[in-house]
């Protein structure tokens, strides 16, 4: 074997090593459900269920259409909500704040949160104008388990169940 022969050999071993070692989805907020999604995340519009459970019953319920977007909270402050927050998604994608969004401003509701640039995300404070008043806050909730990540980094696929419930401490 020539000495070029032998370094294209080594070459292609070592990145054939390096991509089947390399892990299936990388960096912060991979949620388990999202662990193969990786080639295949779009920013297509999708529809979700969206439930939003405050402490004295349901303050809304219904399908939402929605994609990750830029969104705008009462007390203003418009930033990204599409999963690239915090690196936690290479491109865009649906996200649950993004979903509680775009369903506040179809049906004439308020929401309001806290942006954390540490996080790239909002600290959801309030839906409704009911917040967490010091003694819960809104539990943001996919398929009936908490999200690791906050509600601009996690990724919704069709047909998730998204629920912001305000949770007692
Ligand atoms: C305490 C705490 C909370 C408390 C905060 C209020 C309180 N009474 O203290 C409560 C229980 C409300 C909470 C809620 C959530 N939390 Co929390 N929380 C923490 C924890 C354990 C400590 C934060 C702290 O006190 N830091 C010290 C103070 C001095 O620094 P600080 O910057 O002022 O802290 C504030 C922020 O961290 C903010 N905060 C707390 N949680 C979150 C989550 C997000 C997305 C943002 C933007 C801000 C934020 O509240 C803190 C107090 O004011 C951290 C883990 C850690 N060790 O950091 C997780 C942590 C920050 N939380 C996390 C998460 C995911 C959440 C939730 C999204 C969980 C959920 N699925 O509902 C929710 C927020 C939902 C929403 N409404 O937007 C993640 C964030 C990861 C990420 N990359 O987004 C962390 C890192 C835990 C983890 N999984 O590793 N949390």
């Amino acid at each position: 074997m020539n000495r070029t022969l032998t370094r294209a050999v080594v070459t292609t071993a070592a990145l054939g090593l390096a991509l089947t070692s390399a892990p299936a989805v990388a960096g912060p907020g991979t949620h388990p459900s999202t662990a193969v999604a990786t080639a295949t995340n779009t920013n297509a519009p999708i529809k979700v269920k969206l439930t939003v459970q405050g402490p004295d019953g349901l303050l809304f319920k219904g399908k939402v259409r929605t994609k990750g977007h830029h969104v705008t909270p009462a007390t203003g402050g418009s930033y990204k909500c599409d999963g690239t927050n915090g690196g936690a998604h290479p491109s865009a994608v649906p996200t649950p704040t993004a979903a509680l969004d775009d369903a506040a401003r179809k049906r004439g509701f308020s929401w309001d949160g806290t942006w954390y640039p540490s996080f790239e995300d909002y600290f959801v404070e309030s839906v409704k104008n009911v917040s967490g008043g010091g003694v819960a806050y809104w539990n943001i909730s996919v398929n009936g388990v908490p999200t690791p990540v906050g509600g601009c980094q996690f990724k919704l696929n069709a047909g998730d169940q998204v629920a912001f419930t305000w949770t007692a401490f």
